[in-house]
């Protein structure tokens, strides 16, 4: 039986020699791939011998994941795919209570976090009967790797089916709660492997080149931990690996990259870098951006600055990446305001509500059907039926538009959302969830977050909020509180506290009047 394990086909691509670097890190330490193969076995080989038990269908145990980026941290990762369990990565920024949500509903086996926060969270894990908690920092202490440390370097691929659960990704949600996406193997490979010709890794590795991938990405989301990772792991490529994201470091170590994935954040904070110029960039074939609008003055300033025009492409949680601007072609087939063409493979369609499909440049549903599009939500069918249309479509909750103003027909262009969402330098936050938060503080009558443009972030999050009795409420004190509670790049950048909300004829607050009232707040 072939191993559908996404681990299998990475083993399966590396050459003959292992000795080469497939990691480095700006701190100089080098990984070989033999190191690769031989960390990832050793953590492989300590999870399985806490012999886990999967689920009476068979759905692998979860390994939740709360670290800040390392090296190790991806091996972990890897290791989990290894040994056949499912990875649950979770975001450094969430807090106490965020956790205990995340571990009581993906109910993993093993949770590892940073040595710093294990006093605090390890109570929550075992609350909510996690068996195993261990600790994985930055500069590989903690205690996971002393207890990896005694296993063998050898480990034998677990075997994994395509639909087999892979990882779990918590997205936020409308209603307040996240969902978790569930990926199989299948849907990771399919969409690595389109992804390695589409974007050119394979052309590099057909012609003798070998590809640098600058990775300054988190790796607790799509499009680090999948899109960049993968990439670079299944073309035999090197990263430079940056544990945060620095422009000035970036600046100093593009010159030996030729490939970097950003969110739009990213490129407008390196934009305002004095040195980062055509030099710098003088070896990259490559400059990616997604995860949230790329502004069109931003791929213009980008492209007159370095001579290279920012490929974009769309992707989510639930379905990987499935939109691309072309990498082959000239670079003037790159559109900016689009998000390109479906990738080979995947089927996406714009349609009416009553799901007749929209002409050229009439705005409808995006929906998104192909091998890339996960099975559900983790123990949700009722809401995993809502996102699927009958016929078998993934609503992606996004409206946009093919062709139209001037644009050739097979070019997506993203026109708005149809949920509630705010992007926040690539972070997606659902405003139900703050309001539920600022409603329930004392002092607090009603409260609508919305989000602002704004120079950095692309979109702030922000939030209106009415005082309940004479005391009024402390826009600061509401913020502090926040900061306590919940991840910080959700918190409110600023808060108006006004007397009411404007509402249309049915008592519904009209979210659209406030985002044009405050459209200006951080211009
Ligand atoms: C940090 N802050 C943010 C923020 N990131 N505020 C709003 N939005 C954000 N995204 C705030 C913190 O709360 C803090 O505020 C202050 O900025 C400094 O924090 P920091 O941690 O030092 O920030 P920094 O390192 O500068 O982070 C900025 C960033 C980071 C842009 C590098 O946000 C980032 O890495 N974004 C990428 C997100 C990503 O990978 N998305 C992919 C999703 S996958 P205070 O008040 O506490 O000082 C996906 C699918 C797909 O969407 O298609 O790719």
């Amino acid at each position: 039986m072939k191993n559908d394990n996404l681990f299998a086909l990475i083993e399966a691509r590396l050459p003959r020699d292992l000795s080469g670097a497939c990691l480095e890190t700006v701190e100089g330490l080098v990984y070989s791939r033999r190191d690769l193969l031989h960390a990832t076995g050793r953590l492989a080989g300590w999870l399985t011998s806490l012999n886990l038990p999967a689920e009476a269908d068979g759905t692998p145990a979860r390994v939740a994941v709360q670290v800040d980026k390392s090296p190790e941290a991806l091996l972990l990762y890897l290791a989990t795919l290894r040994a056949g369990l499912a990875y649950v990565p979770l975001n450094s920024a969430y807090q106490q209570a965020e956790i205990e949500y995340f571990l009581g509903n993906a109910k993993p086996a093993v949770f590892v976090c940073t040595p710093e926060r294990l006093a605090a969270l390890e109570p929550i894990a075992r609350a909510a009967g996690v068996a195993h908690v261990t600790t994985l920092g930055e500069h590989r202490d903690g205690t996971l790797l002393e207890r990896a440390a005694p296993f063998p370097d050898r480990f034998a691929t677990v075997r994994r089916r395509a639909s087999d659960l892979a990882a779990i990704l918590y997205t936020s949600g409308t209603t307040g709660r996240s969902k978790g996406a569930m990926l199989s193997h299948g849907n990771l490979s399919s969409n690595a492997l389109v992804l390695d010709e589409f974007w050119g890794f394979k052309e590099e590795r057909d012609t003798g080149d070998q590809d640098v991938l600058l990775h300054a990405l988190p790796l607790f989301h799509v499009h680090g931990l999948f899109v960049a990772a993968h990439a670079a792991l299944l073309s035999g490529s090197t990263m430079l690996f940056m544990n945060k994201f620095d422009p000035k470091q970036v600046v100093r170590w593009l010159p030996r990259a030729t490939v970097f994935m950003g969110v739009p954040t990213l490129y407008t904070r390196l934009l305002a870098e004095p040195r980062f110029d055509r030099h710098v960039c003088r070896n990259m074939r490559l400059f990616i951006s997604g995860s949230a609008p790329l502004l069109t003055e931003t791929f213009d300033a980008f492209k007159q600055r370095t001579g290279r025009a920012i490929l974009e492409r769309y992707g989510m949680s639930e379905t990987l990446m499935l939109v691309s601007n072309p990498y082959f072609g000239v670079a003037a087939d790159r559109i900016a305001g689009t998000v390109g063409v479906p990738l080979p493979g995947v089927d996406v369609r714009v349609v009416n509500d009553d799901g007749s499909r929209c002409k050229a440049g009439e705005i409808g549903q995006v929906q998104v059907r192909g091998p890339n599009v996960f099975s559900g939500y983790w123990q949700m069918p009722e809401k995993t039926a809502e996102e699927f249309t009958p016929d078998g479509w993934f609503r992606t909750g996004d409206v946009g538009h093919f062709g139209g103003a001037g644009k050739p027909e097979a070019y997506l262009t993203l026109a708005g959302r149809a949920k509630d969402l705010i992007i926040s330098g690539g972070y997606n936050v659902y405003p139900k969830e703050i309001e539920g938060y600022i409603d329930e503080m004392p002092g607090v009558a009603e409260s609508a977050v919305i989000g602002v443009p704004h120079p950095d972030f692309g979109e702030a999050v922000a939030a209106v909020v009415v005082p309940k009795g004479a005391h009024g409420v402390d826009a600061a004190q509401v913020i502090a509180q926040l900061k306590s509670r919940i991840a910080n790049f959700k918190v409110p950048k600023r808060i108006w506290v006004v007397e009411d909300l404007p509402r249309n004829a049915m008592g519904k607050v009209q979210k659209n009047v406030l985002r044009e009232r405050y459209r200006d707040a951080f211009a």
